[in-house]
């Protein structure tokens, strides 16, 4: 009888999977033809045949982080999260536009989110620290860190135990970086299976899956320069900003979109002053890119 059994998909490179075993070993795999497209984080059932692994089905998946569609398809970065850590630095400065959009792709996944606050060796860029206080304020953590002091990183270490969290943001902001202090050897353990099961030079323009020393698994993702939440209903967006959750259900109207309807519980509170106008900005920018803005 061959063997079979399940693993967790650690990165893919084309038709090439990499699956780390309920032992611990990670080893190379095709996916059986005709399977739907497997993606980091995935949990498989796989099947020794002559020529090799073959992973013969995807298990449900609990969630999944979807870019944006291309061809009508979703471009899945990776599935089954628990968390969503959204690195900004002093350098290259945020967008918050695509911090926003991140923040609302995890809160619709759904997933708990994180806003790092790093290289704060270097000198914070103009305003940064005021909408650092805003995601406070709203209940997101943003732990400071810098890989010069790496004690900086502890309280990450322990927001990161158990669970499955997924490093995302701009290029150079220091996902990889942050990924090396976090699991030890990472880079040599990635150099050395890309080596083994022939990958080449790639594997730093891939997710990758890393089990925690202290439990738990990180993913690092290559940088995005934008981010777009897969196409959905209006009134989804809603759901994505934290803070308007209170106010839901006390706007004049029950399918108010809080654009230009009277008696808008959350226009009212952005002149109030409780909901920071950018926020709000982008919520209404995500609905009009949504096709279904004010002009619509
Ligand atoms: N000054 C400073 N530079 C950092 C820090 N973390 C990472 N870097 C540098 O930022 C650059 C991009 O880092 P990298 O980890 O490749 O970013 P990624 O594209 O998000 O994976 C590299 O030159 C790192 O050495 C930090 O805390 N402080
Ligand atoms: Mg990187
Ligand atoms: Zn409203």
């Amino acid at each position: 009888m061959s063997a079979r059994g399940e693993g967790r998909v650690v990165s893919r490179f084309g038709a090439t999977l990499l699956v780390r075993l309920p032992d611990g070993t990670v080893r190379r795999a095709t996916a059986r033809r005709k399977l739907q497209h497997v993606v980091c984080g995935d949990h498989v059932r796989w099947g020794e045949t002559p020529g090799g692994l073959v992973v013969s089905a995807i298990l449900p998946r609990r969630n999944q982080l979807v870019r944006s569609y291309f061809r009508g398809q979703p471009r899945i970065i990776a599935a089954n999260i628990d968390q969503v850590v959204v690195v900004t630095a002093h350098r290259p400065a945020p967008d918050w536009f695509v911090v926003d959009k991140l923040l609302v792709a995890s809160e619709l996944l759904p997933a708990d989110a994180l806003l790092l606050h790093h290289k704060i060796d270097l000198p914070a860029p103009a305003g940064l620290n005021g909408m650092l206080a805003v995601y406070r304020g709203i209940g997101y953590p943003v732990p400071d860190t810098t890989t010069a002091e790496p004690a900086t990183l502890d309280a990450l270490r322990v927001a990161l135990r158990g669970h499955t969290s997924i490093l995302i943001g701009q290029s150079g902001v220091g996902k990889s970086s942050l990924t090396n202090l976090l699991v030890p050897d990472a880079n040599a353990r990635t150099a050395g299976l890309s080596a083994k099961a022939e990958l080449g030079q790639h594997t730093t323009s891939v997710t990758w899956l890393y089990e925690l020393p202290d439990g738990g698994e990180l993913i690092d993702s290559p940088g995005i320069r934008d981010f777009t939440p897969p196409p959905m209903p209006a009134e989804r967006y809603q759901h994505g900003f934290r803070e308007f959750a209170p106010l839901l259900g006390q706007c004049r109207f029950h399918n108010c979109l809080h654009r230009r309807e009277p008696g808008c519980a959350v226009r009212a509170a952005v002149e109030a002053g409780t909901i920071h106008p950018q926020r709000y900005a982008h919520y209404l920018r995500l609905l009009e890119e949504a096709g279904d803005g004010p002009g619509h």
